[in-house]
């Protein structure tokens, strides 16, 4: 028995202040006419796919922030993306700066969404874990001050039928953190969708920087073996408005092997026939959470925060 489903990891350069929506979005549709070519069923584009990555500037203004946020999706920029995809019968996964208004409150999000191949929207996720700062650091070579632009996320971890299987999402950050796949595993996901804009220097510890590689594949091969499920991890890459942000945009099997992986820092298409049923092989065995977990010792998991050492 195997579920086959074509998926492919849709890289994305850089992408400048000055670039318009339109011309992402039009770079992204270049990317899903590949996809059909080459059978795809579905494709994941970058976290933050229309806009250069803005946490890495100190704003005061907050109409200059804003304007970095979508206020409808689709909307008229973004349109034309869902309307390819329809045309084409392709579903994506997006990620983009979501500027909500609930109970009469503006709201600022990291937001991801799961559009299916007849364009409709099946599933949002809101960024849980955002990491940097939310003050401004002079200090730094460049800010990352997604603390002081976006909220947590205030839907937790979700998951969805679509492209055959059970899918769920998660942004950037999230994936260095095992909480993330493990949530998303007990509710039966077979294949997490997320985008990352990864810089390569990261100030508070640079001596770090040459391990940017190693721990972003680390984290993710981690996650889907210890998980049994299928990653796709793809980059918004390459130097953008002088910072150097890491590619290797890949998909990852159940095992924890990288079976697909992007070779350039550009636009970049990477393509695998994934077996959602080679999930089984981990899932009901060497990770067959109902019958080797145990919950009951893991409490402090939940309970606490931050590690609290004992007398
Ligand atoms: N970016 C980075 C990430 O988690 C970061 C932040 C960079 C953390 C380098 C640690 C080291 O991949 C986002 N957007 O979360």
């Amino acid at each position: 028995m195997s579920r086959i489903v074509t998926l492919g990891a849709a890289q994305l350069g850089p992408i400048s202040r000055t670039d318009t929506r339109s011309q992402a979005v039009s770079r992204m549709v270049d990317l899903l006419h590949r996809a059909k070519d080459r059978g795809c069923t579905a494709v994941v584009f970058p976290e933050l796919a229309l806009t250069t990555f803005f946490p890495r500037w100190y704003f005061e203004d907050q109409a200059e922030i804003d304007a970095f946020f979508e206020t409808e999706m689709p909307g008229p920029e973004t349109r034309p993306l869902f309307d390819a995809a329809a045309r084409l019968g392709i579903g994506f996964y997006l990620g983009y700066a979501e500027l909500a208004v609930q109970d009469g409150r503006t709201r600022h999000f990291n937001t991801s969404i799961i559009v299916d191949q007849s364009g409709r929207i099946v599933g949002k996720y809101r960024k849980v874990h955002l990491p940097g700062h939310a003050e401004h650091e002079p200090w730094r070579a460049f800010q990352h001050l997604e603390k002081r632009y976006f909220e947590p996320g205030d839907m937790g971890f979700g998951a969805w039928k679509a492209f055959g299987g059970v899918v769920g999402m998660a942004l950037c950050n999230d994936r260095r953190w095992p909480e993330t796949y493990r949530v998303l595993a007990l509710q039966g996901v077979e294949l997490m969708m997320l985008g990352y804009n990864t810089p390569i220097h990261y100030p508070p510890v640079p001596e770090h920087d040459h391990l940017q590689g190693f721990h972003n594949h680390l984290c993710m091969q981690a996650g889907a073996y210890q998980n049994g499920m299928w990653v796709v991890g793809v980059a918004k890459a390459g130097r953008e408005e002088d910072c150097d942000l890491l590619g290797q945009s890949c998909i990852i099997a159940p095992t924890g092997e990288i079976v697909a992986m992007a070779g350039t820092q550009q636009d970049e298409l990477v393509i695998h026939d994934c077996d959602l049923d080679r999930t089984r092989e981990i899932k009901e065995n060497i990770f067959n959470f109902a019958l080797h977990r145990r919950p009951e010792a893991y409490a402090l998991i939940t309970e606490r925060k931050g590690a609290v050492v004992a007398d």
